[in-house]
Protein backbone atom coordinates (compact mmCIF):
# COMPACT_ATOMS: atom_id res chain seq x y z
CA UNK A 1 0.00 0.00 0.00
CA UNK A 2 1.17 3.83 -0.78
CA UNK A 3 1.83 5.38 1.69
CA UNK A 4 1.87 9.54 2.48
CA UNK A 5 3.53 11.46 5.23
CA UNK A 6 1.55 14.72 5.93
CA UNK A 7 3.09 17.53 8.07
CA UNK A 8 0.32 19.84 9.36
CA UNK A 9 -1.59 20.72 12.41
CA UNK A 10 -4.46 18.92 14.72
CA UNK A 11 -7.36 21.39 15.07
CA UNK A 12 -9.48 19.27 17.34
CA UNK A 13 -12.25 21.10 16.10
CA UNK A 14 -13.14 22.47 12.74
CA UNK A 15 -12.07 19.99 10.07
CA UNK A 16 -9.38 21.14 8.60
CA UNK A 17 -5.89 19.75 8.35
CA UNK A 18 -5.41 16.53 9.70
CA UNK A 19 -8.56 15.85 10.46
CA UNK A 20 -9.60 16.34 6.71
CA UNK A 21 -6.68 14.56 5.48
CA UNK A 22 -6.59 11.36 7.42
CA UNK A 23 -9.65 10.30 6.26
CA UNK A 24 -9.56 11.86 2.93
CA UNK A 25 -6.53 10.26 1.74
CA UNK A 26 -7.27 7.02 3.65
CA UNK A 27 -10.82 6.77 1.90
CA UNK A 28 -8.67 6.50 -1.44
CA UNK A 29 -6.69 3.63 -0.38
CA UNK A 30 -3.40 5.30 0.97
CA UNK A 31 -1.92 5.08 4.21
CA UNK A 32 -1.60 8.56 5.96
CA UNK A 33 1.41 9.25 8.38
CA UNK A 34 0.59 11.95 10.25
CA UNK A 35 3.08 14.22 11.56
CA UNK A 36 1.56 16.68 13.72
CA UNK A 37 3.16 20.14 13.97
CA UNK A 38 0.79 21.56 17.00
CA UNK A 39 -2.75 20.67 18.84
CA UNK A 40 -5.00 23.48 18.76
CA UNK A 41 -8.65 23.34 20.58
CA UNK A 42 -9.79 24.44 17.03
CA UNK A 43 -8.72 26.20 14.21
CA UNK A 44 -7.80 30.29 14.03
CA UNK A 45 -11.18 30.83 12.62
CA UNK A 46 -12.59 30.80 16.22
CA UNK A 47 -11.74 33.39 18.93
CA UNK A 48 -9.73 32.05 21.77
CA UNK A 49 -8.46 28.58 20.87
CA UNK A 50 -5.60 26.72 22.65
CA UNK A 51 -2.47 26.08 21.30
CA UNK A 52 0.02 23.59 22.11
CA UNK A 53 3.09 23.99 19.93
CA UNK A 54 4.96 20.35 19.12
CA UNK A 55 7.83 21.36 17.64
CA UNK A 56 10.10 19.85 19.83
CA UNK A 57 8.53 16.62 19.21
CA UNK A 58 8.76 16.62 15.24
CA UNK A 59 13.09 15.50 15.24
CA UNK A 60 12.25 12.63 17.84
CA UNK A 61 9.74 11.15 16.14
CA UNK A 62 11.09 11.00 12.25
CA UNK A 63 14.53 10.28 13.95
CA UNK A 64 12.34 7.29 15.22
CA UNK A 65 10.73 6.27 11.79
CA UNK A 66 14.28 7.04 10.27
CA UNK A 67 15.57 3.93 12.35
CA UNK A 68 12.35 1.61 11.63
CA UNK A 69 13.41 2.00 7.63
CA UNK A 70 9.92 3.95 7.04
CA UNK A 71 9.97 5.24 3.74
CA UNK A 72 7.22 7.55 2.16
CA UNK A 73 5.45 7.86 -1.30
CA UNK A 74 4.96 11.36 -0.92
CA UNK A 75 4.97 14.37 1.45
CA UNK A 76 2.28 16.61 1.74
CA UNK A 77 2.81 19.87 4.01
CA UNK A 78 -0.15 22.34 5.26
CA UNK A 79 -0.20 24.55 7.98
CA UNK A 80 2.84 24.62 9.61
CA UNK A 81 3.39 26.97 13.11
CA UNK A 82 6.26 28.40 12.91
CA UNK A 83 9.49 29.58 11.43
CA UNK A 84 11.34 26.94 13.50
CA UNK A 85 8.89 24.35 11.78
CA UNK A 86 9.62 25.22 8.59
CA UNK A 87 13.18 25.17 8.55
CA UNK A 88 13.03 21.54 10.55
CA UNK A 89 9.99 20.16 7.87
CA UNK A 90 13.50 20.95 4.99
CA UNK A 91 15.08 18.62 7.25
CA UNK A 92 12.63 15.95 7.08
CA UNK A 93 12.43 16.33 2.88
CA UNK A 94 16.53 15.64 3.29
CA UNK A 95 16.14 13.16 5.32
CA UNK A 96 13.30 11.03 3.50
CA UNK A 97 13.29 12.05 -0.08
CA UNK A 98 14.25 9.48 -2.73
CA UNK A 99 13.66 9.94 -6.56
CA UNK A 100 10.36 8.42 -6.37
CA UNK A 101 9.19 10.61 -2.94
CA UNK A 102 6.56 13.30 -4.13
CA UNK A 103 6.96 16.75 -1.98
CA UNK A 104 4.11 18.71 -2.49
CA UNK A 105 3.42 21.77 -0.59
CA UNK A 106 0.32 23.31 0.48
CA UNK A 107 1.55 26.87 1.96
CA UNK A 108 -1.08 27.44 4.63
CA UNK A 109 -1.25 30.85 5.95
CA UNK A 110 -3.38 32.94 4.42
CA UNK A 111 -6.53 33.74 2.29
CA UNK A 112 -9.15 36.43 1.35
CA UNK A 113 -6.40 38.97 0.94
CA UNK A 114 -5.03 38.53 4.39
CA UNK A 115 -2.59 36.25 6.57
CA UNK A 116 -4.22 34.18 9.51
CA UNK A 117 -3.44 35.51 12.98
CA UNK A 118 -0.36 33.53 13.66
CA UNK A 119 1.65 34.52 10.54
CA UNK A 120 3.62 37.76 9.37
CA UNK A 121 5.32 38.87 5.86
CA UNK A 122 8.70 37.01 7.72
CA UNK A 123 7.13 33.97 8.22
CA UNK A 124 5.23 34.42 4.11
CA UNK A 125 9.39 34.85 2.72
CA UNK A 126 10.15 31.53 4.39
CA UNK A 127 7.05 29.26 2.83
CA UNK A 128 8.25 30.97 -0.22
CA UNK A 129 11.82 29.16 0.32
CA UNK A 130 9.90 26.11 1.10
CA UNK A 131 7.87 25.46 -1.59
CA UNK A 132 12.00 25.76 -3.66
CA UNK A 133 11.92 22.23 -1.97
CA UNK A 134 8.74 20.84 -3.61
CA UNK A 135 7.63 19.10 -6.47
CA UNK A 136 4.39 20.61 -6.53
CA UNK A 137 2.93 24.01 -5.04
CA UNK A 138 -0.84 24.40 -4.54
CA UNK A 139 -0.93 28.44 -3.17
CA UNK A 140 -4.64 29.97 -3.05
CA UNK A 141 -4.28 33.84 -4.95
CA UNK A 142 -3.72 35.12 -1.29
CA UNK A 143 -0.48 33.06 -0.48
CA UNK A 144 0.54 33.09 -3.54
CA UNK A 145 0.71 37.16 -3.87
CA UNK A 146 2.42 37.30 -0.08
CA UNK A 147 5.05 35.06 -1.67
CA UNK A 148 5.44 36.21 -5.16
CA UNK A 149 5.05 40.04 -4.27
CA UNK A 150 2.34 40.86 -6.17
CA UNK A 151 -0.70 42.61 -5.45
CA UNK A 152 -3.63 40.52 -4.47
CA UNK A 153 -6.74 40.93 -6.66
CA UNK A 154 -10.23 39.83 -6.51
CA UNK A 155 -10.75 40.63 -9.98
CA UNK A 156 -8.16 39.91 -12.34
CA UNK A 157 -7.50 38.44 -15.47
CA UNK A 158 -5.64 35.67 -17.82
CA UNK A 159 -2.44 37.65 -17.57
CA UNK A 160 -2.20 38.28 -13.95
CA UNK A 161 -2.33 34.51 -13.56
CA UNK A 162 0.10 33.77 -15.24
CA UNK A 163 1.93 36.04 -14.39
CA UNK A 164 1.71 34.66 -10.50
CA UNK A 165 2.28 31.12 -12.28
CA UNK A 166 5.81 32.14 -13.41
CA UNK A 167 6.82 34.17 -10.51
CA UNK A 168 5.43 31.31 -8.26
CA UNK A 169 7.66 28.80 -10.66
CA UNK A 170 10.87 30.51 -9.85
CA UNK A 171 10.35 29.60 -6.68
CA UNK A 172 12.28 26.56 -7.36
CA UNK A 173 8.80 24.04 -7.84
CA UNK A 174 8.37 21.37 -11.08
CA UNK A 175 4.74 22.29 -11.00
CA UNK A 176 2.66 25.31 -9.30
CA UNK A 177 -1.01 25.22 -8.93
CA UNK A 178 -2.79 28.11 -7.98
CA UNK A 179 -6.13 27.18 -6.49
CA UNK A 180 -9.87 29.50 -6.33
CA UNK A 181 -8.34 31.05 -9.77
CA UNK A 182 -11.77 32.74 -11.52
CA UNK A 183 -11.53 33.85 -15.12
CA UNK A 184 -15.20 33.92 -15.50
CA UNK A 185 -18.49 34.88 -14.16
CA UNK A 186 -19.90 31.63 -11.81
CA UNK A 187 -17.02 29.73 -12.79
CA UNK A 188 -14.04 28.82 -10.13
CA UNK A 189 -11.08 26.52 -10.65
CA UNK A 190 -7.25 25.37 -10.82
CA UNK A 191 -4.26 26.95 -13.07
CA UNK A 192 -1.42 24.85 -13.16
CA UNK A 193 2.31 25.62 -14.57
CA UNK A 194 4.41 22.55 -15.69
CA UNK A 195 7.77 23.78 -15.55
CA UNK A 196 9.16 20.95 -17.00
CA UNK A 197 7.10 21.56 -20.38
CA UNK A 198 6.35 25.36 -20.30
CA UNK A 199 2.76 24.21 -20.40
CA UNK A 200 -0.49 26.05 -18.35
CA UNK A 201 -3.41 23.80 -17.24
CA UNK A 202 -6.71 25.23 -16.19
CA UNK A 203 -9.65 23.25 -15.09
CA UNK A 204 -13.18 25.21 -13.95
CA UNK A 205 -16.02 24.42 -11.93
CA UNK A 206 -19.38 26.32 -11.28
CA UNK A 207 -18.67 28.58 -8.50
CA UNK A 208 -20.96 28.55 -4.97
CA UNK A 209 -20.98 32.07 -3.81
CA UNK A 210 -19.76 31.36 -0.44
CA UNK A 211 -16.24 30.56 1.16
CA UNK A 212 -15.70 27.49 3.23
CA UNK A 213 -12.99 26.98 5.50
CA UNK A 214 -10.86 23.67 5.04
CA UNK A 215 -11.20 23.41 1.25
CA UNK A 216 -8.13 24.27 0.32
CA UNK A 217 -7.33 21.01 2.69
CA UNK A 218 -9.58 19.05 1.15
CA UNK A 219 -8.46 19.96 -2.44
CA UNK A 220 -4.90 19.45 -1.21
CA UNK A 221 -5.83 16.11 0.34
CA UNK A 222 -7.47 14.40 -2.55
CA UNK A 223 -4.86 15.66 -5.10
CA UNK A 224 -2.35 14.82 -3.63
CA UNK A 225 -3.85 10.92 -3.45
CA UNK A 226 -5.12 10.64 -6.23
CA UNK A 227 -1.20 11.57 -8.04
CA UNK A 228 0.13 8.68 -5.35
CA UNK A 229 -2.92 6.43 -6.41
CA UNK A 230 -1.20 6.99 -10.00
CA UNK A 231 -3.56 9.31 -11.10
CA UNK A 232 -2.50 11.67 -14.09
CA UNK A 233 -1.87 15.33 -12.43
CA UNK A 234 -4.79 16.78 -15.14
CA UNK A 235 -7.03 13.63 -13.43
CA UNK A 236 -5.72 14.35 -10.02
CA UNK A 237 -6.48 18.15 -9.86
CA UNK A 238 -10.03 17.55 -11.88
CA UNK A 239 -11.05 15.14 -8.93
CA UNK A 240 -9.65 17.20 -6.20
CA UNK A 241 -11.72 20.20 -7.86
CA UNK A 242 -15.12 18.58 -8.29
CA UNK A 243 -15.39 17.22 -5.07
CA UNK A 244 -14.19 20.51 -3.29
CA UNK A 245 -17.27 21.56 -5.50
CA UNK A 246 -19.71 19.10 -4.93
CA UNK A 247 -18.70 19.25 -1.10
CA UNK A 248 -19.73 23.02 -0.76
CA UNK A 249 -22.45 22.41 -2.95
CA UNK A 250 -23.87 19.65 -0.06
CA UNK A 251 -22.74 21.95 2.75
CA UNK A 252 -24.49 24.63 1.43
CA UNK A 253 -27.72 23.07 2.34
CA UNK A 254 -26.68 22.51 5.99
CA UNK A 255 -27.27 26.02 8.33
CA UNK A 256 -23.72 25.67 9.38
CA UNK A 257 -21.45 29.01 9.01
CA UNK A 258 -19.16 28.72 6.17
CA UNK A 259 -16.26 29.14 8.38
CA UNK A 260 -16.66 26.67 10.36
CA UNK A 261 -15.73 23.88 7.65
CA UNK A 262 -17.84 21.90 4.91
CA UNK A 263 -19.10 18.64 5.30
CA UNK A 264 -16.80 16.20 3.29
CA UNK A 265 -17.70 12.80 4.87
CA UNK A 266 -21.29 13.11 3.33
CA UNK A 267 -19.52 13.37 -0.29
CA UNK A 268 -16.89 10.98 0.24
CA UNK A 269 -18.72 8.20 -1.16
CA UNK A 270 -18.44 10.10 -4.61
CA UNK A 271 -14.99 10.25 -4.24
CA UNK A 272 -14.09 6.55 -3.35
CA UNK A 273 -16.36 6.26 -6.76
CA UNK A 274 -15.07 8.68 -8.81
CA UNK A 275 -11.29 7.66 -8.19
CA UNK A 276 -12.25 3.80 -9.33
CA UNK A 277 -13.59 5.10 -12.32
CA UNK A 278 -11.02 7.89 -12.91
CA UNK A 279 -8.29 4.71 -11.95
CA UNK A 280 -10.24 1.92 -14.92
CA UNK A 281 -9.60 4.52 -17.35
O1 LIG B 1 -7.41 25.11 6.76
C1 LIG B 1 -6.21 25.70 7.00
C2 LIG B 1 -5.89 25.78 8.47
C3 LIG B 1 -5.21 24.75 9.07
N1 LIG B 1 -4.90 24.78 10.38
C4 LIG B 1 -5.26 25.82 11.15
C5 LIG B 1 -5.94 26.89 10.60
C6 LIG B 1 -6.25 26.88 9.23
C7 LIG B 1 -6.92 28.02 8.62
O2 LIG B 1 -7.39 28.92 9.25
O3 LIG B 1 -6.30 27.91 11.37
C8 LIG B 1 -4.90 25.83 12.60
Amino acid sequence: MKKILTIQDISCLGKCSVTVALPVISAMGVETVILPTAVLSTHTMFKNFTVKDLTDQLLPIVEHWKSEGVTFDAIYTGYLGSAEEIEITKKIFEMFKTDDTLIFIDPVMADNGKLYPAFDMAYAKLNAGLCGSADIIVPNITEAAFMTDMEYKTEYDEAYVKEMLDRLAKLGSRVAVLTGVSLSEGKTGVYGLDTRTGEYFNYQNDRVDAAYHGTGDIFASVAVGGLVRGLSMEKAFALAADYTAETIAVTRTDPKEPWYGVNFEETIPMLVSRLAVDLAV
